[in-house]
């Protein structure tokens, strides 16, 4: 089994009733240029809460600031499979991780791996937000099953390990949806967010909104931030 410092898989959220929620996509090391982001919507972090579709790091030039921003209690990620290298950085396939921008981490002191690991491995699989409008999930790949209750339930109650390890490996790394442009969407949800797979613009298939613009690239890249309650994306596409 999975050590408790892993729980809880699936992180729920009530209605923001004093503010606003966005969803930004990838971030992979950029936070400064997602702070320019913030700044252009004025998000006021006394009120507003920003979630993200994980992979905080890797590529970028301030990887070590993403435990600064985890401290914040306004900002909610799910876990990316960039994120989940850290998680599993003394077990990970390391060539692959330093191949995908994974090179920063080599360079830290063997604390600064385990407060890295330690703080990473808090980050849910899934996340739900209540709004007004209905239930908003959030992964940072896809949802691999027809139902967002199927998936509440094989990440909270498993039926193996082996299992939770395949549905866990679908949510931070499948592209099926969006490589088969498969438009039948997941019930139970008024829309879920993805990132991981980069885009020219936001794409909707069914109520699954990929949302990943590539804020981290040095050219044509940029962040979307979506709009929780109102599903319109800043800048809009
Ligand atoms: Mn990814």
């Amino acid at each position: 089994m999975l050590e408790a410092i892993e729980m809880p898989r699936v992180k729920r959220f009530a209605a923001n009733v004093a503010g606003r929620d966005f969803v930004v996509g990838d971030i992979h090391g950029h936070f400064t240029r997602l702070q320019a982001a913030l700044d252009a919507v004025g998000l006021n972090p006394s009120v507003d809460r920003l979630f993200s579709v994980g992979d905080l790091i890797d590529r970028g030039p301030g990887c070590r600031d993403a435990l600064d921003w985890l401290d914040k209690p306004w900002f909610h990620p799910v876990r990316g499979n960039h994120d989940d290298y850290v998680v599993c950085f003394d077990t990970c396939d390391l060539d692959s991780w330093i191949g995908n921008g994974g090179s920063w981490f080599t360079d830290l002191s063997p604390f600064e791996k385990q407060t890295f690991a330690a703080q990473f491995a808090k980050l849910p699989i899934a996340i739900e937000v209540e709004t007004a409008h209905g239930l908003i999930g959030i992964v940072h790949a896809d949802c691999p099953f027809p139902s967002w209750e199927q998936l509440r339930k094989e990440l909270e109650s498993p039926e193996s390990n082996e299992q939770l390890q395949a549905v866990q490996h679908d949510c931070m790394w499948s592209r099926r949806r969006i490589d088969q442009m498969q438009k039948h969407g997941v019930d139970g949800l008024r829309a879920l967010v993805v990132g991981h797979t980069p885009l020219l613009m936001p794409v909707s298939l069914g109520n699954v909104i990929h949302i990943d613009t590539a804020g981290w690239r040095p050219d044509r890249g940029y962040f979307t931030l979506l709009n929780l309650e109102t599903l319109e994306t800043i800048p809009a596409s």
